[in-house]
């Protein structure tokens, strides 16, 4: 391998999150945005991601000059924190005009508002200095299967991107694939989905994707193997690594806590791929549990960094030459103990 990358590392307002859940109120009380970015500089990360509201709170009552306005605020403020801005999002599932999905409504003032309010979030990236969109397509899907017709919100789907990429010829959005929740099925559910999708837009090459752990396993595929899959077409731009315990709910747990073999998968294929090269970020996609404490709110990024750091240690240090000679005599069973040995590490360590 090249000269090692150093990666850099960020995460969202929303991974300090209070503790609710479906079942019950916040376990911890509300803290300020300004916290939660002194939060981040403490713990020595280097970038935040932002939805539009949050860089823009209220904003769907704002008029695109107080927008801009505010924007322009908030990356003085980074700026003389030292830090910068990794992507913006759209927040296209709180509003009551996206209960029915966002770009794939079945009403048309509701399909405008959220290409208004996406073309919003790109203006607001371009003044935080980011070319990332993030299009988590939360609430693209079924509930009903015959209440939408899949065909149409396909189409739709492009109609949306196509607007959003001729708005700014530098935008670049990554789609973030999940397989379900909200919907009961979402049709971008796969990196491979987010990747086809992206060849029936206007500008293909400005069409590219972010992975989740969490969400790759609860489509039942490898992690790894969807890193590997974009890398392959030069489309990994993002990337929120956690971990999740099977196919339930979307956990967010910190990365490496489940399946650390997985995490070393995951660490090893960003590796070969040269990820970060670009500029791409780590970015860390957990929560803490709602039994944390004030007192230990920040402690699940840390440790997702901290995972990610020893994980990364024991990739730098796999024996590759020793792999590759069993791989070549096809002796696997060997190699699976290798692996699970060079975690282990010896008792002494
Ligand atoms: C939820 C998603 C969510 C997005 C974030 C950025 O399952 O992972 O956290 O990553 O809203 O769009
Ligand atoms: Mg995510």
């Amino acid at each position: 391998m090249s000269k090692k990358i150093d990666y850099r590392f960020c995460f969202g307002p929303w991974n300090i999150s209070e503790g609710a859940d479906p079942y019950g109120p916040p376990t911890r009380p509300p803290q300020s945005f300004d916290w939660k970015l002194r939060q981040l500089k403490k713990l020595g990360f280097d970038a935040m991601m932002f939805h539009d509201d949050d860089a823009v709170p209220d904003i769907d009552r704002k008029s695109p000059t107080q927008i801009l306005k505010e924007a322009k605020e908030l990356k003085k403020r980074l700026d003389s924190e030292g830090l910068v801005a990794e992507m913006v999002a759209p927040r296209l599932w709180f509003s009551p005009l996206t209960v029915d999905g966002a770009y794939t409504s079945n009403d048309p003032k509701c399909r405008q508002y959220a290409i208004n309010r996406s073309l919003r979030s790109i203006d607001i990236a371009n003044i935080l200095g980011t070319d990332v969109i993030v299009l988590w397509l939360a609430r693209e899907g079924t509930y009903i299967r015959e209440a939408k017709s899949g065909r149409r919100s396909i189409d739709w789907l492009v109609v949306a991107l196509d607007k959003m990429l001729a708005h700014d010829k530098r935008a670049r959005l990554a789609i973030e694939p999940k397989p379900n929740e909200p919907m009961d099925h979402a049709y971008v559910p796969t990196i491979g989905h987010a990747l086809a999708l992206a060849q029936l837009t206007r500008d293909p090459r400005r069409v590219g994707c972010l992975i989740e752990s969490a969400h790759a396993i609860l489509a039942g595929l490898d992690p790894a193997d969807e890193i590997d899959f974009a890398c392959a077409f030069g489309k990994l731009w993002s990337l929120h690594l956690n971990d999740q315990n099977g196919l339930k709910y979307d956990q967010d747990r910190p990365f490496g806590c489940t399946n650390l073999r997985s995490a070393f998968d995951q660490v090893r294929a960003l590796e070969r791929n040269g990820y970060g090269r670009k500029g791409e970020f780590v970015c860390f996609d957990v929560h803490p549990f709602r039994t944390t404490k004030p007192e230990h709110w920040l402690d699940h990024l840390a440790n997702s960094r901290r995972t990610f750091e020893r994980i990364l240690a024991k990739v730098r240090s796999f024996d590759e030459a020793a792999a590759s000679r069993l791989i070549a005599n096809r002796d696997y069973q060997a190699l699976d103990q290798m692996v699970i040995e060079h975690l282990l590490g010896s008792n002494h360590d």
